[in-house]
């Protein structure tokens, strides 16, 4: 079998199987093309298109609606539970007797008031991993809980999840996987994506609105010896028809795995970047889930100006950036002390949401069916930290100077608390300078940016410097901002700051400026 989210065996599929599988009516556009001037979330490239104008045209790329609504959410909880965590497990055979699941003191709203209070904004839970026992009772096969003593087969963990996610006002996101060890008619491809199909449509029909769905690659050979082969664009469409606001992880177009589990994105992190396509029936108006290709997305540099240059097909997929709290992603009484530390935890989300990225932190309930201690105390201890560290912008209230500005976009917009007011600059000019005078002098360690992605994501180099009484002294810099970009380095004391745009694809945009101190 082939165990991957971005690399691995890429599967072709045969158009004439996308076509006769259609079984969903209408559709949203989420992934609708552009053009060069028309704001969109995927554009195709003409061959020979000149670098300046393909760079101008990444520039001008923005989320979909789905896409922006989710990156604002910046921190998501992942609760991998099931089977596996009965069996001290990590990938179950498929054979395990559904009498082994019985959570004794399950509680849906202890795991959800535990994420709400740690700041994370959806929840998303394993219906189905690896081994096929699904958490929810399936009409379409008998592996679930139904046959399980919990709660004499009456219980639907997905159910009073998602019930409990929405009494506290979190969204609700479901993975689901495709690769399915029990299932008898797994490998026998038809057969098996159509009831992959019907347990797509259940899950996203009968438990209220699905904000995402997490689509692993990991694929296998089915009892017939035969490798399943996967009709992702038929899943898309039952998630397009069924939740119109859901976001599409990993194998579809919406959302692109960071590249590692390690909780850490990289340096420079482009949203807009190449997809594949199949080629053929690549129109110019084929929305982006009709052609895309789900690729392998894991390479340190995806969306330079290099790497742009001679796509054939350009998209907003940003990185969402996967990581459990402990060793494994279920939970293991094993592992009871080797829960990341909060210092731990601040370093992740400095790199992953500080990163342009999406934190899906994963903490796995235990076999009571409960959130473990040790693994609040953890999570507690980061709120804390990011707490009284952002709570107080030492840069608010100063009086900046600007190199210059677009008529309506003032630089003191990057100093108001509001996310929609940017500042930019005219749109031929490239670079830019801004000076910041604190109001008195301040001890920071911590850098935060944020461009205004709605717009498309722009800078590629920036620099930080502060005013000793006689220079201007660097003290620290970057490539790519991004949604959000967090820069820790050693404290400084000042009370004149410098930020350097020092290099943009179009004219750049900044929606917040902020410096902090870290608390510890
Ligand atoms: C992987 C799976 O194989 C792991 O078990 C886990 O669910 C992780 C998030 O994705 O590909």
């Amino acid at each position: 079998m082939s165990k991957r989210k971005g690399l691995g065996a890429i599967l072709i599929f045969g158009f004439a199987a996308f076509l006769c599988l259609s079984c969903c009516r209408g559709r949203s556009s989420p992934g609708a093309p552009g053009t060069q001037d028309h704001a969109a979330n995927f554009v195709l490239i003409a061959p020979g298109e000149p670098v300046e104008k393909i760079v101008r045209t990444a520039s001008l790329i923005v989320p979909s609606p789905n896409q922006a609504a989710w990156q604002e959410m910046e921190f998501i909880a992942f609760a991998h539970f099931g089977m596996n965590t009965f069996t001290d497990r990590e990938w179950g055979e498929g054979t395990e007797s559904p009498s082994l699941f019985n959570p004794g003191n399950f509680d849906a709203r202890q795991w959800v008031r535990v994420f709400k209070e740690a700041g994370m904004k959806m929840v998303i839970v394993t219906a189905k991993h690896h081994d096929g026992f699904c958490l929810w009772p399936s009409r379409y096969t008998e592996h679930s809980v139904k046959k399980s003593p919990w709660r004499e087969g009456k219980g639907d963990v997905v159910g009073e999840v998602a019930e409990a996610c929405r009494e506290a006002g979190l969204r609700f996101g479901i993975y689901l996987s495709p690769w399915d060890r029990h299932e008898p008619t797994y490998g026998d491809s038809p057969v098996y994506n159509e009831h992959f199909r019907n347990q797509l449509r259940e899950l996203l029909t009968d438990y209220g609105e699905v904000g995402e769905v997490w689509f692993d690659g990991a694929c296998g050979e089915g009892p017939n010896g035969k490798r399943q082969e996967y009709d992702w664009p038929s899943y898309y469409r039952v998630v397009r028809e069924c939740q119109p606001t859901a976001v599409i992880f990993g194998m579809g177009p919406d959302l692109r795995w960071v590249g590692t589990e390690s909780g850490y994105g990289r340096e420079t992190e482009w949203s807009v970047v190449p997809v594949q396509v199949r080629e053929g029936s690549a129109s110019p108006n084929a929305p982006l889930d009709d052609v895309f290709i789900p690729g392998d997305m894991t390479a340190e540099d995806l969306g330079s100006r290099e790497k742009i240059t001679g796509a054939r097909a350009l998209a907003w997929y940003p990185a969402e950036t996967d990581v459990s709290i402990r060793p494994g992603w279920f939970y293991h009484a094993s592992q009871d002390d080797e829960v990341k530390t909060p210092e731990k935890l601040i370093d992740i989300y400095f790199s992953s949401v500080g990163r342009n990225g999406v934190l899906l932190l994963n903490i796995p309930p235990d076999n009571r069916g409960l959130i473990h201690e040790n693994d609040i105390e953890s999570l507690m201890g980061m709120r804390r930290i990011l707490d009284g560290t952002f709570q107080t912008n030492l840069a608010s209230g100063a009086r900046i100077e600007v190199s210059s500005e677009k008529r309506g976009h003032p630089a003191r917009f990057i100093l108001d608390k509001d996310d929609e007011t940017y500042w930019t600059t005219p749109e031929d000019t490239e670079s830019a300078r801004l000076e910041l005078a604190l109001p008195k002098k301040q001890t920071f360690d911590v850098a935060m940016l944020r461009e205004n992605i709605r717009v498309g994501q722009r800078v590629e180099e920036f620099s930080l410097d502060y005013w000793n009484g006689s220079d201007w002294i660097p003290f620290a810099g970057g490539t790519t901002i991004g949604n959000k970009r967090l820069l820790r380095f050693p404290a400084v004391a000042a009370d004149k700051v410098r930020l350097t745009i020092k290099k943009s694809r179009l004219n750049p945009t900044l929606s917040a400026f902020g410096l902090f101190k870290l608390a510890s």
